[in-house]
């Protein structure tokens, strides 16, 4: 999540609620049109980080292996295209979680190999909140996965609501990520925690 995800509100207020709520990990991705740059960007990103250390939340970031190093985050997202996870782990730390997306057998096969921590894997659904998202996939590329004998941890990402969430994790996802079904909802804290209501029921 960034700052043009939160439908004008401030992001580290909804940061707030949304941990309140039972989120578990936070990314940080400052991405889009309108999203910050530079000085105001990392700004952003040491408050978000600030909240998160407070609650005992991880604090990832999206693609920055700079910013991720700056910092000192708990971790970093990449796509496939960026460095392997082996190679950011070294820079970050040997305890830096690395997390890989992943939109095919072949991709997950060649992030585990490079050290992927975690996958995250889309899109599930239709999602507004990524321009350049790849066709929809759907849960069934999580059991596709699952059958493939991959076992490491796997975040379905892409259009999910707490609606649409049961199938991603009957398909065998250990998680959701999600943004825009937090981010703008008008109570950030009831939307996160109608997903954690799932875990124990769906999993
Ligand atoms: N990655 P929302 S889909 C950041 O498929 C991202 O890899 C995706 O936002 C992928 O929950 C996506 O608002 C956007 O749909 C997720």
């Amino acid at each position: 999540m960034g700052s043009v995800n939160c439908a004008g509100r401030n992001p580290v207020t909804v940061l707030r609620e949304a941990i309140a709520g039972g989120v578990t990990m936070f990314q940080f991705r400052e991405k889009g049109a309108g999203s910050l740059t530079g000085q105001a960007a990392y700004e952003l990103a040491r408050e978000l980080q600030a909240v998160c250390r407070e609650a005992g939340v991880p604090f990832i970031v999206n693609d920055d292996v700079d910013m991720a190093a700056v910092l000192g985050a708990d971790g970093i997202h990449v796509g496939q295209e960026d460095a392997p996870a082996a190679s950011l782990r070294s820079r970050l730390g040997h305890e830096a979680i690395v997390g890989v997306s992943a939109h095919s057998v072949e991709e997950a096969g060649r992030a585990i190999a490079d050290g992927a921590d975690y996958l995250g894997v889309g899109p599930m659904y239709p999602t507004l909140s990524k321009s350049d998202a790849r066709p929809v996939q759907g849960p069934l590329l999580i059991q596709e996965l699952r059958s493939h004998g991959i076992t490491i941890p796997l975040v379905g990402i892409g259009g999910i609501t707490p609606e649409k969430a049961p199938p991603v994790l009957a398909a065998g996802a250990d998680g959701v990520s999600v943004i825009s079904a937090i981010s703008q909802a008008e109570e950030p804290g009831l939307a996160a925690a109608a997903f954690t209501a799932l875990y124990g029921r769906a999993t």
